[in-house]
């Protein structure tokens, strides 16, 4: 995994809403041969089942970690709140991806490493340094679908009202927008995010 990677955090979380221990690996950014001898291909998130099978996709390791003894993630799911997830990775990454390098996150820990992740999204994000000095504008063209989430959050403890699929959508990409300094989440969402991270206990990410 990658400390700042959102769809390792869906099963971070799911592993912590069940009181499961899930051995984490942080790989360094560049390191795609551990990637590779695990599965076949440079791939982040990877779990590794005890058999030692390896699950790429973080949905199927949610379901997976999920049916280990009872199910928690019970709740309805609603198709708005799929689409709202889906939606939002687009306004968030150029907030976002820019931060991660500024953080002081493990998978950045040799200049090599930095590197590699500088390089490789600065070919999808564009120049890190623009990226950060347009916040502001990023910022208001996310608060829209921030405040439709506002109006979505049925409860604190739960977006549905009941743990369901929804929170593994929804908390990790809070997490990752929660990075963006100046950026305030309306009312619900910010009890929601706060709530939630409390319920599994992680610290938010550092803000910058
Ligand atoms: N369907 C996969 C998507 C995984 C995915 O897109 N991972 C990204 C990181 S967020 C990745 O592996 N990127 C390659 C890289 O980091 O070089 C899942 O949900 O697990």
């Amino acid at each position: 995994m990658f400390e700042h990677c959102s769809l390792c955090f869906r099963v971070r979380m799911a592993a912590a809403l069940k009181r499961l221990h899930l051995q984490e690996t942080v790989v360094l950014d560049d390191d795609s041969d551990t990637m590779i001898g695990l599965a076949g291909k440079r791939v982040i998130p990877i779990l590794v089942k005890n058999c030692g099978h390896p699950m790429l996709e973080s949905m199927d390791m949610v379901s997976y970690v999920d049916s280990i003894g009872r199910p928690v993630l019970t709740g309805p799911e609603r198709g708005e709140i799929a689409a709202w997830s889906d939606k939002v990775v687009a306004k968030t990454g150029p907030l976002t991806m820019a931060r991660y390098p500024l953080l002081g996150l493990p998978e950045f820990a040799t200049a090599a490493a930095l590197d590699h992740y500088i390089l490789r999204k600065r070919k999808s994000f564009g120049d890190f340094v623009e990226l950060r000095a347009n916040t502001r504008r990023y910022i208001k063209g996310l608060m829209p679908d921030l405040e439709e989430l506002d109006r979505l959050i049925e409860t604190p403890s739960a977006i549905n009202g009941k743990l369901s699929r929804d929170d593994i959508r929804v908390l990790p990409l809070l997490r990752s927008a929660a990075v963006v300094k100046g950026l305030t989440f309306p009312s619900k969402v910010r009890a929601y995010f706060e709530t939630m991270m409390d319920q599994i206990g992680f610290q938010p990410l550092p803000v910058v």
